[in-house]
């Protein structure tokens, strides 16, 4: 993964790569954030207005439910609460979709998706990684 390839946008970066879950939470995680987790409607949205104009491509999110099959968590381990899943989503297609991706579609909206697919990124950094300071 070339870092430079990752775009600082204040508490956020945005990679324009093409790399499979494990690999984004490596990457992330390698410049000192996580996997962007929008657990609220006042995240996404505020993130939304960051990305307009220049992203239309799906990124990953830190979510799965691989654990248990419906079961959706945040890698913090916070259940879902907050969601924005396309119409008809999530569906696990072919019964192996247990990770999740925004912007899928060329809308904000989420999609599941199997977790060794290969997409962009985004990840998140200090006030917007701290929980309740969103
Ligand atoms: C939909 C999505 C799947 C996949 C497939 C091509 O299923 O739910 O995740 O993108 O289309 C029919
Ligand atoms: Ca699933
Ligand atoms: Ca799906």
């Amino acid at each position: 993964m070339d870092h430079r390839r990752c775009i600082p946008l204040g508490d956020y970066a945005y990679c324009a790569v093409s790399i499979n879950r494990n690999t984004a939470r490596e990457t992330c995680a390698a410049l000192k954030g996580r996997v962007v987790i929008l657990d609220t409607k006042a995240e996404s949205d505020a993130l939304t207005g960051i990305l307009k104009g220049f992203v239309r491509e799906p990124f990953w999110l830190a979510l799965s439910d691989e654990k248990q099959e419906g079961a959706w968590v945040w890698d913090n381990g916070q259940p879902l609460t907050y969601e924005n899943w396309h119409k008809a989503e999530p569906n696990d297609s072919g019964g192996h979709e247990d990770c999740a991706a925004a912007y899928w579609g060329g809308s904000p909206r989420w999609n599941d998706i199997g977790c060794t697919h290969k997409m962009a990124l985004v990840c998140e950094f200090g006030d917007a990684a701290q929980p309740g300071k969103k």
